[in-house]
């Protein structure tokens, strides 16, 4: 049972938090998974805690790139699992999309963990389990250089929810259109994707799955030209303004 009260003023955010904390007891997190919780609710009261103009942007723009991949992968962390494991499932069964966990802090106590919730939450197929299928991806140092053949290593576009900076540049190295969910709008992770969705992965999840609904109606030409009009620095140049503005307005406050 939560012990958070349902009148509390800023509840939704405490609720991820709690997700979040449940998946370290449950063995999916990583120690350093609930560091980068903490970093990015920081980011979050500071973008007003909800999606914004840029991440809607972002999201559509995302919804059309997945629509039109040849062959798109999302990558699972532990935070990730942890904080919408019945999302992404969704998502990757409307966009086509193999799901493949691929961990930072490598584990495989915790990469178990996170299968068995992917798969209680309805995954059927999961990349990343073979050691036969593994290769490496050049340019990475950390666990994350061991992809799956069938997955990251042959994706065309590679989502990447909740990165360290090295792998999406070892990615977009490697020909690799990246999509990132990151707070952190300048963080190198989103300096460096595609496409980056500035807002919390928990939320902007449904929109995405909403958006991709719609655009799954849509032909290729349409999908194509709201890639084209999508500005990835503008986007996040305009996330930091309002960030800035966000707390000059908390500052007069004050
Ligand atoms: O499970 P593992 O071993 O693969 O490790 C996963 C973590 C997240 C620990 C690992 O990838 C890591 O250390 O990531 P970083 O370098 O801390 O980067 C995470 C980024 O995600 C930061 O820029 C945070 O601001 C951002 N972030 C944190 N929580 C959320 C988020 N962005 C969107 N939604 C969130 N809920």
């Amino acid at each position: 049972m939560s012990l958070i009260p349902k009148s509390h003023p800023r509840v939704k955010s405490l609720l991820i938090r709690e997700k979040l904390v449940n998946g370290f007891d449950n063995g999916l997190v990583a120690k350093e998974g609930l560091l980068a919780q903490g970093r990015g609710e920081a980011f979050d009261y500071l973008l007003g805690e909800k999606t914004g103009k840029t991440a809607k942007l972002a999201i559509r723009a995302t919804a059309a790139q997945l629509l039109l991949a040849k062959m798109p992968v999302i990558s699972i962390n532990g935070n990730v699992a942890a904080l919408c494991p019945k999302q992404i499932i969704k998502l990757s069964k409307h966009v086509k999309a193999k799901l493949e966990v691929n961990l930072f802090y490598a584990n495989e106590k915790r990469k178990k963990a996170i299968i068995k919730t992917l798969k209680n939450n309805g995954a059927k197929e999961i990349l990343g389990t073979n050691k036969k299928s593994s290769r490496r991806l050049p340019g990475i140092d950390s666990a994350r250089r061991i992809v799956d053949k069938d997955g990251i290593y042959a994706a065309d576009v590679v989502v990447v929810p909740l990165e360290d900076g090295d792998r999406t540049i070892a990615l977009r190295k490697a020909g690799k259109t990246v999509i990132t969910f990151d707070l952190n709008p300048l963080s190198r992770t989103s300096q460096t994707a595609n496409i980056t969705i500035v807002d919390n992965v928990t939320r902007a999840i449904d929109v995405l799955i909403s958006e991709s609904k719609k655009l799954s109606k849509k032909n290729p030409k349409y999908l194509r030209k709201i890639i084209d009009d999508f500005d990835n620095k503008k986007n996040l140049t305009e996330n930091v303004i309002q960030i800035k503005n966000n707390l000059s307005r908390r500052a007069r406050i004050a």
